[in-house]
């Protein structure tokens, strides 16, 4: 899908720069103490999955402006996932959605080994209605007042188990729209009552190595109230369910402002931090590329994942989940991956010892200080050198665009107008 001889020549131009910028950065961090080495052996280490209907153009609430080679199906979509990973080396696993992904099985496998990529949460889907379903969703799912309508959203959920099983999946991450527009349209305990019911039905079909991740969303679609709305109902969700539930954060699921890396922190002491949904906003769940907002607060989630790295039992997911609404989707998510490995990368180069020294003797001043110094270190020849020896592109975009990828899918591909994003 991309000749290797795209890679090598591109590679070539950059490569005498990026050695001698990765050897400066090598010798500026060993005189603070750092192995540039071993940050790049964890961040080369470091995998994001893409979500299957993320390399799709998404839309708003007005309208979807597809790009030229859209993907057609859930195979045209991996092919596009495999160009992401083979110039950006960051993301080995696709997510699917169901059934926006629903092949057989057997199909979706081969299809996966044939571009070397692997399947990572499954995504079920009770906010719209599918094409010959018996009940609506319009007012809700697996909380809807009619019992009738909560057994096909349990239904479909399970249908999702045993696809993701079939294909080497090992979770399940389950978001409903369900909520209300108006004040005294629902029972807020009555409708919780009957989510947590219909979750559980869920649970106790999960497979014992499989874990279910809860997402909670302040707002839309419905407009009055959700029915998990904050990490602090996901959490009660979660340690009701059981051990195999966790709590799945997505960082434009929150009121503007809100303190995200401090509740990844509580969810963390909690043992229920299940994974995160990587993107960014400005207002509210805009979907924008990751850390093309504010890089600083996705370092600061980062500093929180690192400093509980060493945790028994931590192993959060990590996903992208974005709409690209103005840029080609395989440019945004292999910018996006490269940001969240670059906050990671930063969070490893944060002093810990002196950290939890300046915290101890209330120094507030060096404490702030000691974070701003990893978060101001330019790390991106670690990240370039991490993709150069993994085989990809020290510089994906300018790559990807010499290799001319979407001009040629463009050809096979017809152009569509599609129906909308559908990103949660
Ligand atoms: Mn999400």
């Amino acid at each position: 899908m991309i000749e290797p001889s795209v890679i090598e020549a591109e590679n070539a131009r950059a490569k005498a720069d990026l050695r001698a910028d990765y050897a400066a950065l090598g010798e500026h961090l060993d005189r603070r103490g750092i192995d540039i080495d071993a940050i790049k052996t964890r961040v080369a280490a470091y995998g994001i999955a893409v979500p299957s209907w993320g390399v799709g153009t998404g839309g708003t609430r007005f309208a979807r402006f597809p790009g030229p080679g859209e993907p057609r199906d859930i195979f045209d979509k991996l092919e596009d996932c495999a160009v992401i990973h083979r110039l950006g080396c960051a993301t080995p696993s696709v997510s699917l959605h169901i059934p926006w992904d629903r092949q057989p099985a057997a199909d979706l496998k081969s299809k996966a080994q044939e571009v070397g990529l692997t399947f990572d949460a499954m995504n079920s889907n009770t906010f719209q209605d599918h094409e010959g379903q018996a009940q609506s969703y319009k007012f809700g799912s697996l909380s809807h007042t009619d019992p009738a309508t909560r057994a096909q959203a349990v239904e479909h959920n399970l249908e999702c188990i045993e696809i993701g099983r079939a294909i080497g999946s090992k979770a399940l991450t389950v978001w409903v729209g369900d909520g209300s527009n108006f004040p005294g349209q629902v029972h807020f305990t009555r409708q919780f009552e009957r989510y947590l019911d219909a979750a559980k039905q869920i649970y106790a079909a999960l497979p014992d190595d499989w874990r279910l991740f809860s997402e909670h969303k302040m707002y839309e679609p419905a407009f009055y109230s959700t029915v998990v709305q904050d990490w602090g109902t996901n959490l009660m969700i979660a340690q009701e369910l059981g051990d195999k539930a966790h709590c799945l954060v997505d960082l434009g699921h929150h009121a503007p402002n809100v303190n995200i890396e401090m509740i990844v922190a509580r969810l963390i002491h909690a043992g229920k931090l299940g994974g995160f949904h990587f993107n960014d906003s400005k207002y509210g769940d805009d979907d924008l590329d990751t850390a093309a907002i504010d890089p600083f607060r996705l370092f600061l989630v980062f500093n929180e994942l690192v400093d509980a790295e060493d945790t028994p039992g931590f192993d959060p997911a990590h996903m992208l989940d974005q709409s690209h609404n103005v840029t080609d989707p395989i440019e945004s998510l292999m910018t996006s991956a490269n940001e969240v490995r670059r906050a990671y990368a930063q969070a490893l180069l944060v002093d810990r010892a002196a950290l939890a020294g300046f915290q101890q003797e209330n120094d507030a001043m060096m404490a702030a200080q000691c974070l701003k110094r990893a978060f101001r270190t330019d790390v991106e020849p670690i990240l370039a050198m991490a993709r150069l020896e993994q085989g990809g592109a020290i510089d994906p975009v300018a790559t990807f665009r010499a290799a001319g990828y979407r001009a040629r899918v463009a050809q096979e591909r017809p152009a569509v107008s599609g129906a909308g994003g559908g990103i949660v």
